[in-house]
């Protein structure tokens, strides 16, 4: 018998009691850096915020997508056969408003996730902390599974977002730093939002939803097809 308590897979998830965890250096912090430099540049006279799906024609991404080290850990948790779902890069500008409401990233009106053959990532191209705009989560909160939510206008950074009702609203939740070039590994079903950045330069970071066989419960038909990385399941 082990010495260590085991995660309750059942109630905890796959990602243990906290729901998510750091998933160190898929990228030397000097590569993402000088890649998030280039975003910045390229969308910095339309101060755009939002791209959707950018490794669908964006070889940087699909490069992030299969960063061994971050394409290895979701590996270990959701199984050797894996495909992208979606990505979402969000540019933070500096002293520009930018609120992530509260949501779940495996649940909106278009999609639901089963949380055990499914993982959300948070890569940083820069690093995050809490001046700069990075991530706040409720750990544990994946426990309470998927909550009802509000749909939201499909404007700026909605997405049909999961907003559980039974959230206090005024809660900080947990900031969670990531240095440019780490990521984070959340339960598709963690409480997580972000704030406005602060700091004194874009913050840039790019959410992956990955997926196994059989991961997806729910899906819109005039969803972008799945993009398989690995395995022979599609
Ligand atoms: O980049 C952010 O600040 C938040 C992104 C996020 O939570 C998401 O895309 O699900």
């Amino acid at each position: 018998m082990s010495a260590h308590p085991q995660p309750d897979t059942v109630t905890d998830g796959h990602l243990g009691p906290l729901g998510y965890r750091l998933v160190p250096e898929w990228a030397a912090a000097s590569r993402a850096r000088a890649r998030a430099a280039e975003i910045v540049t390229a969308h910095r006279g339309a101060s755009r915020e939002v791209v959707r799906n950018p490794h669908l024609d964006q070889e940087w991404a699909q490069t992030i997508v299969r960063a061994p080290r971050l394409l290895n850990a979701v590996q270990d948790l959701i199984g050797p056969d894996v495909a992208v779902e979606n990505t979402f890069l969000v540019i933070k500008w500096p002293g520009r408003p930018f609120e992530v409401p509260w949501h779940q990233d495996g649940i909106n009106a278009r999609l639901e996730l089963d949380p055990h053959r499914s993982v959300a990532a948070w890569v940083a191209l820069t690093d995050a902390d809490e001046d700069t705009g990075c991530l706040h989560v409720i750990p544990g909160s994946q426990r309470g599974g998927y909550r009802p939510y509000e749909v939201e206008a499909e404007t700026g950074a909605a997405r049909g977002r999961a907003l559980g009702v039974d959230i206090d609203h005024s809660i900080a939740g947990m900031p969670v730093a990531v240095p440019a070039g780490s990521g984070l590994l959340m339960d598709t079903r963690l409480v997580h939002c972000s704030h406005s950045n602060s700091g004194a330069g874009a913050r840039v970071g790019l959410n992956i939803r990955y997926v196994a066989p059989e991961g997806i419960l729910r899906r819109a038909p005039s969803s972008p097809s799945l993009a398989p990385l690995t395995g022979t399941g599609w």
